[in-house]
């Protein structure tokens, strides 16, 4: 062609940062939004994302963190299963000079130079909240009032944090008993059949389910239900998160309070991961603000929830 000869003096070619991403799984509705919102918003920016989901398995993190490493990504980021057991790669991480952010659940490392920041709910709060709720809506009494938890994946910060700041608010009432806890891992399945066997166990004593997300009282309410009692009446639930279909559920009277866990952290984490590419320093806690729904509030909400 006629310009062929001409030779462009070259502009900076940029190289787009590119983010591996260790999702822990894809347990639950809060997940599946959390997942494509970081999805959505790695798409619009110019962040390339490498998305893998280990399916519950923290060895399946670590692997897929070690391939990022190899990969050379520019930033590492970790939804992690459980707290404990990051140390030794996440040191392998920090030698290679990969800067890392933690989302959503947190990890439980003595030198906090091993990631930059963490990206999250205020669990402890959420637990506190789902507390302050109870201690208003049965007023003390001289009977023992029964509750049956329904805890998530063992080991893991929602978990253990949900389960504390409930039990720190409550404690000072005696009535308040626990009747029954237990791990159900997050899961509509897990939460059916563990209430299941709470019901066989103690039955008609339960008067409080305090669950610690919305898939494992979506089972729940079934098990409630198939026992011929009602949930929301018999039972006061409480769950954690906030989808719509928690809202739906509260707007038919089944569940008495939802506390929200914001998934939708894609925004804050692609933010997060352009400052650290230019060098900014980041605060090393961002908190997600969040709210409770009542069953006078839950309607209105309904309409506004995209997950
Ligand atoms: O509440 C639950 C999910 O880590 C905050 O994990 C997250 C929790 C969320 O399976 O639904």
């Amino acid at each position: 062609a006629e310009d062929s000869h001409v030779v462009s003096i070259a502009t900076p070619i940029r190289k787009e940062p590119v983010l591996g991403f260790s999702q822990l799984g894809s347990e639950s509705e809060w997940r599946i939004a959390n997942s494509s919102s970081i999805k959505n918003s790695a798409i619009e920016s110019d962040v390339k994302l490498i998305f893998q989901n280990a399916e519950q398995s923290q060895e399946k993190q670590i692997e897929a963190i070690r391939e990022f490493v190899k990969q050379k990504v520019d930033v590492i980021a970790i939804a992690p299963v459980v707290e404990t057991g990051w140390e030794y790669i996440l040191k392998e991480v920090k030698q290679a000079g990969i800067p890392v952010i933690i989302i959503d659940r947190l990890v439980d490392v003595t030198d906090p130079s091993l990631y930059v920041t963490h990206i999250g709910s205020d669990f402890y709060e959420e637990g506190r909240k789902a507390g302050k709720y109870l201690l208003d809506k049965l007023p003390k009494s001289n009977k023992p009032i029964g509750i049956v938890e329904l805890k998530g994946t063992e080991g893991s910060t929602p978990s253990i944090a949900r389960g504390k700041g409930f039990r720190d608010v409550i404690s000072s009432r005696t009535d308040l008993q626990f009747l029954k806890s237990e791990n159900a891992d997050f899961t509509v399945a897990k939460g059916k059949e563990v209430m299941k066997k709470f019901l066989k166990e103690t039955g008609r004593d339960i008067r409080v389910l305090y669950s610690h997300n919305d898939d494992m009282t979506f089972g729940a309410l079934e098990a409630i239900e198939e026992y011929g009692l009602v949930p929301g009446k018999d039972i006061v639930v409480i769950t954690v998160d906030g989808t719509r279909k928690a809202l739906e559920k509260m707007n038919e009277g089944k569940i008495n309070l939802v506390v929200e866990c914001n998934p939708l952290l894609g925004p804050n984490l692609i933010q997060a991961v352009k400052e650290v590419v230019k060098g900014s320093t980041l605060p090393k806690r961002i908190v997600t603000p969040e709210n409770v729904f009542t069953q006078v509030t839950a309607a209105g909400e309904i309409a506004a929830r995209s997950y």
